[in-house]
């Protein structure tokens, strides 16, 4: 059951890379780890008073916040950036993401972590991009959690100093509540999506560091202020930073790589400041 809306699951499915359909790995959760919030014994919301319920959404966030702590030291242990896209569905995660390997070329190492309720379309898409990618499908599930993208990390062997780029389920609401362990949340919000989103899935914009205002090649046909929605995303979260892009035209491509490449920098300086002071 999720804290934040009270959707349940079944069990998460961690698909590896592999050339024949059907080939899929698929592992279970272990046994102990069932009693997190996605499983089938989960009681009916309705049945549950305000304080179980409060009770509940504590246990399941601060579950979370343990294992994204766990990702958070490994990703520091190895210099790794990474970033959580979230947005509402279609506003283009995917396709940037294809876009910015492309544009990277092999600059630097990097892998995707891809969450979708069902297909795997996407990793397949960042794959023929020529990126290591897994697919976590999360069935009736709303968004990634810490404890998935960590098993994720590990069947990904993940480079030292590299760029880890996580595709959240598409949803402005549940994945504002889970920590991953990632750097920051990068939100994307894309011009067909009307100026007022900040102010109707606020938690979502306080909770990222960087919006990504996609498709602005759009605008010319649009009746869509982004001055507007610029002000409306800082109104709620006023030290966001902004980047107007278009994933099509490769307008503002490059302040987006210049920003990726600040970070993993950032992350492979602090890696070796930490390794030289555990030494003294
Ligand atoms: N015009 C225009 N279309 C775009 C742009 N970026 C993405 N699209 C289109 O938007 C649609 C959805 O793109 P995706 O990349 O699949 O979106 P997504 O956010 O990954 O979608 P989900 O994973 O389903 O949440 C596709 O038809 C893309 O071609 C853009 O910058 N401009
Ligand atoms: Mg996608």
């Amino acid at each position: 059951m999720c804290s934040v809306c009270g959707c349940g699951t079944g069990l998460a499915h961690v698909r590896r890379p592999s050339r024949k359909a059907g080939d899929a790995v698929r592992f279970k959760l272990h046994q102990q780890d069932r009693a997190h919030a996605h499983t089938h014994d989960a009681p009916e919301m309705a049945d549950m008073t305000p304080a179980r319920l409060v009770k509940i959404e504590r246990d399941i966030l601060a579950r979370n916040n343990d294992y994204a702590e766990a990702n958070r030291r490994q990703l520091a242990g190895q210099g790794i950036f990474a970033l959580n896209l979230v947005s509402s569905p279609g506003s283009g995660k995917t396709t940037l993401l294809v876009k910015t390997i492309a544009a990277l070329n092999g600059a630097l190492p990097l892998a995707v972590i891809e969450g979708d309720q069902q297909t795997e379309n996407d990793a397949a898409r960042i794959r023929a991009a020529g990126a290591p990618a897994l697919q976590i499908n999360t069935g009736k599930g709303c968004h990634l959690d810490a404890q998935m993208v960590g098993i994720a990390m590990q069947r990904l062997n993940l480079q030292d100093d590299s760029l880890l780029l996580v595709e959240n389920v598409g949803n402005l609401v549940c994945p504002a509540s889970f920590d991953l362990g990632e750097a920051h949340k990068v939100v994307i919000l894309s011009v067909t999506e009307g100026e007022d989103k900040p102010l109707k899935y606020p938690d979502m914009f306080r909770a990222a560091d960087l919006m990504l205002l996609n498709k602005c090649d759009l605008l010319p046909y649009l009746e869509f202020d982004a001055e507007l929605a610029i002000s409306y995303a800082r109104r709620i979260n006023p030290e966001l930073q902004v980047i107007r892009i278009s994933a099509t035209s490769g307008e503002g491509m490059s302040a987006w790589l210049d920003w990726i490449g600040a970070g993993c920098r950032h992350a492979a300086r602090q890696r070796v400041a930490d390794a030289a002071a555990a030494l003294e």
